[in-house]
């Protein structure tokens, strides 16, 4: 089966998805999401001057060899541009072949190890009190797992202070039994996170998230020193080899790589091969900017291998209305009485796009905050 057909669908029903089409000789079609927040012009641009032509005639069920092929073979490896341009390729080979052999892409990577995967919601807010109320609509839908990010309006400085205060008063107010996870999301030293970490010890976190930059690995270390708190890294990992030293060396215990910028599902398949053993669990990235494609892709990846841990869930149409709706049909479920979610038994990654419904959400340029701290000087968002 060849590749004879590729396409790449930039829309925005409700903020902007970058979508990877490709067809085949058979008339069999597959999706997938290269969507990178922010700089979806520079993957546009990737996938169709540089990989599209080059994988023209390609046979479309080697997939580990196309993926050999664009993460080596063209030289330059990784980054965010390049890997999220392969995991769209990658998520759409994957949907191909699921297509091809008439079964979901889970039953393909060695089929359920679960019923359903395990979410959690995001409850932050600008006050404590919010954060609660969210939380306890959460709970009342069977969401047992809670982000409870105290955040001030999105381009202000973080207090850490503040973060460690407002998450002892949501335990205290939640009781013992619900899941909390806070994200900090780079914004402290090593040794603030240390000690960051070591304050949320009494409250119990599932994890703490992104305590410090990505650039270097030894500052986890600063912080397993200090806190018996679980530890969770990976969203801005874009080479899977970056998350390796981590998993490796046992600084974190969960792998929160993004299935659309590592390079899709062959690459995280393998993360959480190397996840296992070492007792490390996954916790894939679900945010927004991931399209309903790329969640689909993930969620077949947590309902087949062992060592999941827990999935972010983005309520698509919640945020955006029924623009969601107009552009994507199908995908991951979620089941109130569970607190998780589910695919459906179609073929493949069981998510279809409305070509013309896409076309009429037109991208508009956007980026993420660009926050300073108050003598000037630039701040991580
Ligand atoms: C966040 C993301 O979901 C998360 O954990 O860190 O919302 C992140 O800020 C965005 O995906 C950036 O594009
Ligand atoms: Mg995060």
């Amino acid at each position: 089966m060849q590749i004879t057909g590729t396409d790449v669908f930039l829309t925005r029903p409700g903020r902007n998805y970058l979508l990877v089409k490709i067809e085949t000789n058979e008339g069999i079609v597959g999706w997938g999401d290269a969507t990178l927040n922010g700089r979806e012009k520079a993957v546009e641009a990737a996938l169709e001057h540089h990989i599209f032509p080059e994988l023209q005639g390609h046979s479309a069920t080697r997939i580990q060899d196309i993926w050999q092929m664009f993460f080596r073979q063209t030289y330059w490896r990784g980054g965010p541009v390049l890997n999220s341009a392969l995991s769209g390729v990658d998520m759409a080979l994957w949907d191909i072949k699921g297509k091809c052999a008439d079964l979901p892409v889970y039953e393909l990577l060695g089929g359920r190890t679960r019923e359903y995967a395990d979410v959690y919601r995001h409850c932050g807010a600008p006050t404590t009190d919010e954060i609660i109320e969210n939380c306890r609509d959460a709970l009342a839908r069977g969401i047992d797992h809670l982000r409870v990010n105290y955040h001030p309006q999105t381009d202000e400085y973080l207090d850490l202070q503040r973060v460690v205060e407002s998450t002892a008063d949501v335990r205290d107010a939640l009781g013992p039994r619900p899941e909390l996870i806070v994200d900090i999301h780079g914004r402290a030293d090593p040794i603030e996170a240390a000690r960051v970490a070591t304050e949320l010890e009494p409250v119990r976190l599932f994890y703490l998230e992104d305590p410090v930059r990505p650039e270097n690995p030894d500052a986890f270390e600063t912080i397993r020193r200090h806190a018996a708190v679980p530890l969770a890294m990976g969203e801005l990992f874009t080479n899977p080899w970056e998350m390796l030293p981590l998993v490796e060396r046992e600084l974190v215990d969960y792998i929160r790589t993004d299935l659309g910028h590592i390079g899709g599902i062959t690459p995280a398949l393998k993360l959480a091969g190397i996840g296992e053993h070492h007792y490390v669990r996954t916790a894939f990235h679900g945010p927004p900017d991931l399209s309903p494609v790329g969640f689909a892709a993930t969620v077949h990846v947590d309902l087949s291998i062992p060592n999941f841990g827990i999935q972010e869930m983005t309520e698509y149409e919640r945020i955006y209305g029924e623009r969601i709706a107009d552009v994507f049909s199908g995908g991951p479920e979620f089941i109130e009485k569970t607190g998780g979610v589910d695919v459906s038994d179609e073929p493949g990654l069981g998510i279809e796009v409305n070509e013309d419904a896409a076309r009429g959400y037109e991208y508009e340029r956007s980026h993420l905050p660009m926050p300073r701290n108050p003598d000037g000087s630039v701040q991580d968002w």
